[in-house]
């Protein structure tokens, strides 16, 4: 297993639209098994791979206290429902910065596991906005696409700096 480095708001690698597994293979497990030991270093509660510069349709989510219920999604599809909810957001790939962001309260997802084999998933709370939130990454959109565009041009010109210092 190894660490993968996450990149930073305004990397446009972030952009980039991830494309669907072909296949569920021995590469495509160690990447999920990589992400899930990325995302529990951080430490997060969901990691696409998009964020770890891998355009593939591959997301991990674990919400759990303990740290034990990691949820793994490859190629999923979504639908939405039920009535809107705010919840402070914050990302891997947007360090520091926590904003409230409007989603669905309801989720119900259509997924491969990471043995290639087909579920379905109902979710609310935290796991549904969650699932909602790496969803949009596979396509190539962050939470601060939904803020004022203010306070996005100032959370990219702190993160600017502070990239610009470490490198
Ligand atoms: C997405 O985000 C999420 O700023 C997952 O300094 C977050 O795991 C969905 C993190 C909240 C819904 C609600 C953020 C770690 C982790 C930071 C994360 C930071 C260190 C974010
Ligand atoms: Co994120």
């Amino acid at each position: 297993m190894s660490l993968l480095n996450i990149l930073t708001f305004p990397d446009p690698r972030l952009r980039t639209k991830a494309k669907p597994v072909a296949a569920v293979d021995g590469a495509i497990r160690t990447l999920v098994d990589d992400m899930l030991e990325t995302m529990y270093d951080a430490p997060g509660i969901g990691l696409a791979a998009n964020q770890v510069n891998v355009a593939k349709q591959v997301i991990v989510i674990d919400i759990s206290e303990a740290r034990d219920e990691p949820h793994v999604f490859i190629n999923p599809r979504i639908e939405v429902r039920g009535p809107p909810v705010e919840t402070d957001e914050g990302c891997l790939s947007v360090p520091g910065f926590y904003e409230p962001v409007t989603r669905r309260e309801h989720v119900q997802v259509e997924a491969l596991d990471q043995q290639g084999k087909p579920f379905s998933l109902e979710a609310e709370g935290l796991l549904s906005v969650c699932i909602q939130h790496e969803c949009d990454h596979l396509e190539g959109k962050l939470f601060v696409d939904y803020l004022s565009n203010l306070k996005r041009a100032r959370i990219r010109q702190k993160l600017s700096k502070s990239q610009r210092v470490r490198a």
